[in-house]
């Protein structure tokens, strides 16, 4: 359903973008909205900008308890590790129990609903990698409309690498899993492979409009994208498309709200009567598209395979690097993603190391002639070992 806005709303959305100051920012969105038509065509652009103004206000809120020494709930946690992955479920599946299991977390395991208030973040060790788990406080219905902390749930979903969506075996897993799903999808933070992507990198002013494709526009041509664009105020951008992508998905970009999180399904209490069946349902309903790993958090059972899961699901690898003329490599590697070049890699150690690169040795099984020079476009792989030289 194409949106149709009027120009004075494209203006306004113009000044939206270019307003930094928060409560400012609420006030612009606020005239933006009256100005757009009340039909179904905006009906999903209108809930995104509704969202947005309520996390603003969340965000407000926030700053306004840190000055008064209040420390109020925490939106961000700082990354730590290789990745941080968010846990995710409705009440009492048993979310914490995973924490004190895999984690040396201090944690409250409860059979009261709504125990954990507040996100809680744990180290969890998989062979010499660590992933950082958070606990996010439940998700319920209503989640992304605002109810309880649900936006500051969601919030924690969408800043993450990874997501964990936890399930209780005892009870409709389906149910549960369909409504933690629902409002992931209601907050935009998807977790199947979008067919599209469309990214704006805005840039500074005179830096002019450059639109890369590299997948396919299903609806459109590029004068109708650049016009669109236009029509939003947006002259000064890198805009990349990649995958199938419609004129409708490229509007969703101006509002930036799309991302997408690989999951991971725990599915728990697996030590409880009809855990089986409801394993089987659960797996005919996930069919594939995310990894499920059943387990009893309670008995210990299951857990060993998470590291490894999770691992494989984000796309991590490990590059051990050493200094020339060391003989052995650093113990602790380097965490990049799967399609990570020596460029990241050297990008990831110091922003100098960049500029500075001039060629590096790898030494790895699937070369040929180990060590191998190469350049910085070389594509890394789990396990290697890269000695960086410079100018
Ligand atoms: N039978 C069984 N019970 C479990 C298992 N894991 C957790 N529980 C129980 O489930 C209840 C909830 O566990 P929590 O870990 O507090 O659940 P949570 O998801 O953190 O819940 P909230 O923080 O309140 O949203 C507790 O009574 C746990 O003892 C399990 O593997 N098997
Ligand atoms: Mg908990």
């Amino acid at each position: 359903m194409p949106t149709n806005l009027p120009p004075e709303a494209k203006d306004k959305w113009a000044e939206v973008e270019s307003t930094r100051n928060p409560r400012e920012k609420i006030q612009r969105m606020q005239e933006f909205l009256s100005l757009v038509p009340q039909h179904k065509g905006t009906m999903k652009l209108r809930g995104q900008v509704k969202k947005k103004m309520a996390v603003l206000r969340k965000e407000m809120e926030e700053r306004k308890a840190k000055r008064a020494g209040r420390g109020g709930p925490k939106f961000f946690i700082e990354k730590e590790g290789a990745a941080q992955v968010a846990l995710l479920g409705v009440t009492n599946v048993g979310k914490s129990c995973l924490l004190g299991a895999v984690t040396n977390a201090n944690v409250v395991v409860s059979g009261a609903p709504y125990a954990t208030r507040d996100p809680v973040p744990a180290v969890m060790s998989f062979e010499d990698v660590q992933f950082q788990l958070v606990e996010a406080p439940a998700v319920m219905e209503g989640s992304a409309d605002g109810r309880a902390w649900g936006l500051q749930t969601l919030a924690l979903a969408r800043n993450a690498d990874g997501l964990i969506l936890m399930v209780d075996l005892s009870h409709d897993p389906v149910g549960q899993l369909s409504l933690v799903l629902g409002e992931l999808e209601k907050a935009r933070v998807l977790v199947s492979k979008p067919r599209g992507r469309v990214d704006i990198d805005r840039r500074y002013m005179g830096a002019g409009l450059r639109i890369i494709v590299v997948g396919r526009l299903l609806d459109c041509t590029m004068r109708d994208v650049e016009a669109l664009l236009r029509s939003y105020r947006i002259g000064d951008a890198v805009v990349k498309i990649s995958g199938e992508v419609r004129l409708d998905d490229v509007e969703d970009a101006v509002f930036e709200s799309t991302t997408y999180r690989q999951a991971v399904v725990v599915a728990n209490k697996l030590d409880v009567a009809g855990a089986e069946a409801g394993l089987a349902r659960l797996e005919g309903f996930v069919a594939g598209r995310m990894p499920v790993v059943a387990v009893s958090c309670e008995k210990r059972q299951g857990l060993e395979r998470l590291g490894a899961v999770l691992f494989e699901a984000l796309g991590v690898i490990r590059i051990y690097t050493k200094e020339p003329g060391a003989r052995e490599p650093s113990q602790r590697p380097f965490t990049l993603r799967r399609g990570a070049t020596l460029a990241d890699l050297a990008r990831s150690i110091h922003t100098d190391f960049e500029r500075d690169f001039a060629f590096a040795r790898v030494w790895a099984d699937r070369l040929v002639f180990s060590p191998q020079k190469v350049g910085v476009g070389f594509a890394l792989e789990d396990g290697d070992m890269v000695e960086i030289h410079v100018k």
